[in-house]
């Protein structure tokens, strides 16, 4: 018998099914090991061969880690809300939940096809009620907590009111200072409302992202240049009241726990610009003829003395104040022009300059001169304070500011500024009183004590990170488990979880603009007070559902304390990288919350994490002559005016098109006419994303069907590095799948019938395969699975060449391969006499006395004049080392009529012959 992928494949999962081998249990006699994939979103498209890229690696680890004896911890679910299956719902009708449930099923058997070691007993997906039912309940926390800035953790919003009823409260950025008098007097909703400024869930109005076309807010890392990702909708700001969470409460400990794990510094580095943390002064400047003064932010007090203009944010409240009678006119029209604009517009657009003056002049709180206040976009309200001291000598927008306005420069860091402005935070302090001649750095730090001194301002840390926007006005997603009395929102009690999504008719806004939830019946408590009309938003069912796996089933805990005390977190996390901002920041937030609460016993949540790169497509292009129906083959299309159109990957084999399936493909082509070279329609090709509409496609159960799952998974990995993007190639394949034959003949005859053999090993052939178990378990180890691959193809080939059948050898080879095909490993493994799974075997341990070199490479000279070389036996004394190189056939060929005078062999190391001329 042959190799029969199908066959075989089907064969090992059934058994792998019925004997549960990859269902888990907290067993203590074993370490464990946690390996996660980020869930996917089952979409109507089904996998292609990009997807499973990272499952295939993540699952080659989890094998590993079970042959080395871990309890390994790999489970799989869906994270199946969001926008695609809505506005599929909106256009048919269907409920969100049938379309979610149909895809997950085509997910699941594509992915069961690979040959995953999923513990499929613990799937759930977001959107049904049990595991939601737990989303609603963190929020709960989240609404009853607080920051205590005191502990740094997370602490009972009771103990707030507490502290408020007894001390009264100091006052802060968002709130003013009150005594425990004023406290008692204030009523319910004054009270509430003060809490709302402190709880980590709390509602608020704030400028928000808002799609008209998908008639919802979205998050900053939702969009992208003004448009919506998911569907490339525009967006604009709007002002609205909306659920919020307080992640800023833990912008220094997100920062912080980026030092205690395994990620890629790229990776780290995105999060810490996302985080966004500054360190600097807040000062407030006496304005003229005003008491208010303006507060500003400043990271250079050093360059104080070289301000010659203020700027407040286009919305900052001080604008409407202290604009002057005759400026009004220019500011209003300026107001209105900049309106529409985001801040990412804002931040991004650096070449647009624009601004106005107030007519209003700040004094220098040093020299008491007048300062012109002035109103620009390029200061966003959101952070800091809204507004700045401009340095125009030291700073890039505020040198274009001040060129394009003609507002005066002044020089205050040595260096030269004839160009444009020194930026660097070094050099020496000029035309600056105090500070002069002092390093940038001893400027910063005798100033800013200076400022503090003087009672001017204070030290302050910012950070640029926002509160993360929590509502959604969608239909598909998690409801909130609030109601209002009296316009005040109330949580549910946790015994009335899950608050299940109720039906409604239509998947759209009602008339009146209301989210969708609006629609529904009696969306209400039994007391008639209305719940919440927005629904959660696409990351709150990721934020803990490596958590849940723990302990899947549990109807009274998120994740129970001894299960998550046994799993604690994830040892090695794998996904894409487009979550660097959105996805890994909420999780690790929400993680820290429960650790706060105690609920998770460790503080980081994903302690390694490997992003993997994206598998692109190779497109064709056929070649159309302008306004005909005419197609000129690749190298003749620079004759003629052409564009290239995207042709189904199907039609192409070796660049040739398939021209009768060409024209049967569209209806447009079907009297296309050719220009052929050397009788052949080539077509270009080019990398480019997989995706449908480029129609490069490729369907993992097409390969599997022609392939099987373990060439599939070998391919995957043999592509290249793991991180990197790298092509498909279907043509590449072929490679791999003989190797996988040229295995199986070593375990099996042509009648099918094993072949291992008992005899002893040989010194070389325990070589090759010790050689191959230190090889495959470095490059494990450090995810370098294309060389893994090779390792194992080189191993094939010495076998084959060594004739080597034993099962000595066979046994463990069978063994080393099971992470990456486990299916015929399974079978090699039982050809050899095991009963068992092959997962249960211990990984084979390589020994470093088998991996010594026996052998050395000979050069043969004559007359002193390099030949050829010869592998021997190393450590020949020298008359061995003689009598072995005179034996060989390529010696007596040489000597056949020649006269031999010396022979002088070095032991391992050159012999050299010498001969009569
Ligand atoms: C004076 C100055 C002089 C500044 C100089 C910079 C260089 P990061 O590091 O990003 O925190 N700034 C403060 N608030 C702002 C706002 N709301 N919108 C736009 N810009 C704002 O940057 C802090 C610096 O950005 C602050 O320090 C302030 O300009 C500006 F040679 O103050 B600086």
């Amino acid at each position: 018998m042959s190799y029969n992928s199908q066959k075989i494949e089907k064969k090992w999962q059934s058994f792998w099914n019925e004997k549960e081998i990859y269902k888990v249990t907290e067993d203590r006699s074993k370490p464990k090991y946690y390996v996660l994939d980020m869930f996917p979103y089952p979409s109507g498209a089904g996998l292609h061969v990009g997807h499973p890229l990272g499952y295939i690696a993540s699952d080659i680890f989890s094998r590993y880690k079970r042959l080395k004896g871990f309890n390994v911890l790999h489970p799989m679910g869906y994270d199946a809300f969001g926008l695609p299956a809505e506005q599929y719902a909106i256009q048919t009708g269907q409920h969100p939940k049938i379309t979610t449930e149909k895809n997950a099923a085509k997910y699941r058997q594509q992915m069961d096809r690979i040959g995953f070691s999923f513990d499929w007993s613990r799937e759930f997906k977001t959107c049904e009620p049990s595991y939601y039912k737990w989303t609603q309940w963190a929020f709960i926390q989240l609404f009853e907590h607080y920051y205590d800035a005191s502990q740094q953790k997370a602490a009972p919003i009771a103990h707030l009111v507490d502290q408020f009823t007894t001390n009264g409260f100091d006052g802060n950025d968002q709130t003013d200072a009150f005594t425990a008098e004023e406290w008692q007097q204030k009523n319910n909703k004054e009270q509430k409302h003060i809490l709302d400024n402190f709880r980590l869930a709390y509602m608020a109005e704030s400028m928000v992202n808002w799609c008209p076309a998908l008639g919802t807010v979205l998050a900053n890392d939702e969009i992208s240049e003004n448009f919506s990702i998911r569907g490339g909708h525009p967006v604009e700001q709007k002002k609205m009241m909306q659920w919020s969470l307080r992640i800023t409460a833990y912008a220094e400990r997100l920062l912080e726990g980026l030092n205690r794990i395994d990620w890629t510094e790229s990776l780290k580095e995105i999060q810490r610009n996302w985080i966004g943390k500054s360190i600097g002064a807040e000062m407030t400047w006496a304005i003229k003829g005003h008491n208010e003064g303006m507060d500003i932010f400043t990271t250079r007090p050093d360059t104080i003395f070289g301000a010659t203009y203020m700027v407040l944010a286009p919305e900052h409240p001080l604008v409407a104040a202290i604009t002057t009678e005759d400026q009004k006119t220019e500011v209003d029209a300026y107001l209105d022009a900049v309106k529409s604009k985001t801040e990412r517009e804002r931040m991004t657009n650096v070449k647009e300059i624009s601004g106005v003056f107030t007519g209003a002049f700040a004094l220098h709180p040093y020299t008491q001169k007048e300062i012109p206040i002035w109103i620009s976009d390029y200061v966003l309200m959101g952070y800091g304070t809204g507004a700045i001291m401009a340095v125009p000598a030291h700073d890039g927008r505020d040198w274009n500011f001040a060129k394009h306005f003609g507002i005066p420069i002044i020089q205050v860091i040595e260096g030269n500024i004839s160009e444009g402005p020194t930026e660097a935070k070094e050099g020496k302090v000029i035309n600056s009183e105090l500070i002069n001649g002092m390093s940038v750095k001893k400027a910063i730090s005798h100033i800013t004590e200076d400022i503090e001194a003087k009672a001017l301002g204070k030290r302050k840390v910012n950070y640029r990170l926002r509160d993360a926007v929590f509502g959604r006005q969608r239909y598909w997603g998690e409801p909130f488990p609030v109601y209002y009395r009296d316009g005040i929102p109330e949580m549910l009690d946790i015994k009335e979880l899950p608050l299940e999504l109720p039906q409604i008719d239509k998947y759209l806004p009602t008339e009146d603009g209301q989210p969708p939830l609006g629609r529904a019946d009696h969306w209400q408590t039994v007391n008639g007070d209305p719940f919440e009309l927005s629904t959660m938003p696409g990351f709150a069912g990721s934020s803990a559902y490596f958590l849940r796996y723990m302990d899947p089933h549990n109807e009274e805990a998120l994740v129970a304390k001894d299960k998550n005390d046994y799993w604690r977190s994830v040892d090695l996390y794998v996904g894409g990288k487009e979550h660097a901002t959105g996805h890994l920041l909420y999780s690790r937030f929400w993680n820290m919350f429960l650790y706060d609460l105690g609920i998770a016993c460790e503080e980081e949540p994903f302690k390694k994490l490997i992003n993997q790169g994206m598998i692109q497509g190779q497109s064709h292009f056929v070649y159309r002559v302008k306004s005909t129906n005419k197609f000129v083959s690749h190298g003749l299309r620079k004759k003629f005016e052409t564009t290239p159109i995207h042709v189904d990957i199907n039609l192409v084999q070796n660049k040739e098109l398939n021209l009768e399936g060409f024209k049967a493909w569209r209806e447009e082509y079907k009297d296309a006419t050719f220009e052929l070279e050397d009788g052949k329609y080539l077509c270009g090709q080019s990398i480019e994303k997989m995706s449908k509409s480029l129609f490069n496609v490729v369907n993992p159960d097409d390969v599997i069907e022609r392939y099987g799952a373990d060439t599939f998974r070998l391919y995957e990995m043999f592509l290249g590095p793991i991180e990197q993007a790298k092509g498909w190639d279907t043509q590449g394949i072929e490679g791999v799948s003989r190797f996988v034959k040229r295995t199986w003949n070593l375990f099996f005859d042509e009648s099918g019938e094993p072949l291992a053999s008992q005899d002893g090993a040989s010194e070389e052939e325990l070589k090759v395969l010790h050689k191959t178990i230190k090889k495959v378990e470095e490059d494990i180890e450090n995810f370098s699975l294309n060389t893994a691959v090779s390792a194992f193809m080189i191993c094939t080939n010495e076998l084959i060449k060594l004739k080597c059948h034993k099962k000595e050898i066979l046994e463990k080879f069978a063994v080393l391969l099971a992470p990456f095909a486990p299916h015929v490993a399974e079978e090699f493994w039982h050809a050899v006499g095991n009963n068992s799974t092959v997962l249960d075997a211990p990984f084979p341990k390589w020994e470093q006395k088998y991996l010594v070199e026996s052998t050395f490479s000979c050069p043969v000279s004559v007359n002193g004049k390099m030949k050829f070389t010869l592998e021997l036996p190393l450590n020949l004394s020298k008359e061995e080392l003689e009598k072995s190189i005179l034996a060989t056939d390529s010696v007596k060929k040489l000597l056949q009529d020649k006269t031999l005078r010396k022979v002088v062999a070095v032991p391992n190391k050159i012999v050299n012959l010498v001969i009569a001329k």
